[in-house]
């Protein structure tokens, strides 16, 4: 019979999305007494509760009680410095992430992605190598796949290629991948983590317990990753896009190498890569020197390398009408990520604006630099994006209420050979349930108005 982990463990699950979910499968599978909450009462709540064999599962402000238990569970969205999870903690229970849950109680090896921007499509890459390479691999994390949902039936041969956001990583305890990647480190989430310090902290934990024995990747380009990875005990291995480097993946003549003590392994050419812009030769790089670090041949690697074409939200084209292409860049949810956007692309209509994480807009204004032609604004945070705009002298700007109108203003802008691109700079959270439903919200207007061309 199965050797049950968490037998007579008392767990409290928080929040019930795609991670408290697998959360609560999980430790039911492991033997433990599981009760539940969430602040929303949702009918799939309610069902949970009425099908399952929980104990307990609770609606409102808080949860009914935090006595009595010996481990708590959060969601990633749920901030550890609530008062229900600090007086759950003072009455004895130990507080950790479904991240955590899942490296406990599961089974798998870790490559885990770390980074602000360029996360979900390094972490898809490095899955395209594994799968090239006809390793047993499966996706999970904040790429939308719960960690324990993978962790609980995969084996121990399986390398979970995990998304980490800031968010499953500051609940980590043991948390300790067999390789790491820090791709980049800029300001987002200061709302959740109160400083750019804190945030930092969070993201350095993804190689907290690693040991000389395994690896971590970073980017030599980022003085924060430089910073950190001072701290790392792992083998370290960088990568840049700027320079050659004693060890590492880096761009020489025109091809992606990766030096290894004295030997260099040319893998393929730099403009080989279908995915566009310096940031994502700077993510192929991460995922080359990652596979590279878990034994996968050269050839394989530029095999993956040559035919990932990226993936949707992300830059993706959605077409051409009228000569004026459609870029859907919804997964622009901090300024960083959109500069990165902005100066992928020239005579741009840019449409912006979103949830409102407090981070500063001057950046993102800037990169405008000739490059975009006008700015639509939306969402809550497009008084402070056009407040920015002008006291930078830009003054092209247009303010609608919903994607509808946005696509039909850049539509009407725009002329042939402009690119109306859509990357906000901002969350979705105030408009939609997330970014894949504004980019939907966004493809479906531009597939409108092809139908209507
Ligand atoms: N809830 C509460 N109290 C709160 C907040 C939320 O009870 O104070 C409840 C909600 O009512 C809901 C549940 O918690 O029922 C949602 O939990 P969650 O917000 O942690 O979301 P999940 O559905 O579990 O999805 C999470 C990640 N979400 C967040 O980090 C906000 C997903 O990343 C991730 O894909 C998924 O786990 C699987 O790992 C999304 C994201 O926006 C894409 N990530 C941020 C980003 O990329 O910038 C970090």
């Amino acid at each position: 019979m199965k050797n049950k982990k968490a037998e007579g463990v008392k767990a409290l699950v928080v929040g019930l999305g795609i991670s408290g979910k697998a959360a609560v499968a999980m430790l039911n599978s492991e033997g433990a007494r599981t009760d539940m909450y969430d602040a929303r009462e949702t009918a799939a709540a309610r069902k949970l509760a009425d099908e399952g064999e929980y104990s307990h599962i609770s609606f409102g402000d808080r949860p009914s009680s935090v006595k009595g238990y010996d481990l708590v569970v959060l969601s990633p969205g749920i901030p550890p410095q609530k008062d229900y999870v600090k007086e759950a903690e003072a009455e004895g229970a130990e507080i950790i992430g479904e991240l955590e849950l899942a490296y406990r109680y599961g089974k798998g090896r870790y490559v885990a992605i770390t980074g602000t921007n360029g996360k979900t499509t390094t972490t898809s890459l490095i899955y395209e190598i594994f799968k090239a390479d006809g390793i047993k691999a499966e996706l999970a994390g904040n790429i939308g796949v719960a960690v324990a949902s993978k962790a609980m039936y995969c084996d121990d041969d399986t390398y979970l290629i995990t998304e980490c956001s800031s968010f499953q990583l500051e609940t980590t305890v043991n948390f300790k991948p067999a390789v790491s990647v820090i791709l980049n480190i800029t300001p987002d989430h200061l709302d959740r983590h109160g400083s750019f310090e804190n945030y930092a902290a969070a993201k350095a934990k993804i190689f907290a317990n690693q040991t000389p024995d395994e690896f971590c990747v970073y980017n030599y380009d980022d003085e924060t990753c430089r910073d950190l990875i001072k701290r790392c005990r792992a083998s370290a291995v960088p990568f840049s896009i700027e320079r050659e480097l004693e060890r590492g993946a880096f761009v020489k003549d025109g091809n992606i190498v990766l030096r290894d003590g004295s030997a260099d392994t040319v893998i393929c050419r730099a403009d080989e890569l279908k995915i566009p812009g310096p940031h994502n030769l700077s993510n192929a790089l991460a995922a080359a020197a990652a596979a590279h670090a878990s034994g996968i041949s050269a050839d394989k690697i530029a095999e993956a390398l040559r035919s990932f074409r990226g993936i949707k939200h992300r830059m993706q084209d959605c077409g051409t009408i009228n000569g004026v292409r459609y870029i859907n860049d919804s997964k622009g949810t901090n300024p960083d990520a959109s500069i990165h956007a902005v100066k992928s692309y020239t005579n741009e209509i840019l449409i912006a604006g979103g949830y409102d994480k407090k981070n500063t807009f001057n950046e993102f204004v800037k990169s405008f630099d000739g490059r975009v032609k006008a700015l639509v604004l939306m969402g809550v945070t497009a008084p402070a994006i056009k407040e920015a705009a002008e006291k930078a002298g830009f003054t092209n700007i247009y303010e609608v209420n919903n994607m509808a109108e946005a696509v039909k203003k850049s539509s009407e802008l725009a002329e042939p050979g402009d690119t109306v691109l859509l990357s906000p700079a901002c969350a979705s959270w105030d408009m939609y349930k997330n970014f894949e439903v504004r980019g939907d919200d966004f493809i479906r207007n531009v597939e409108m108005l092809k139908a209507e061309k």
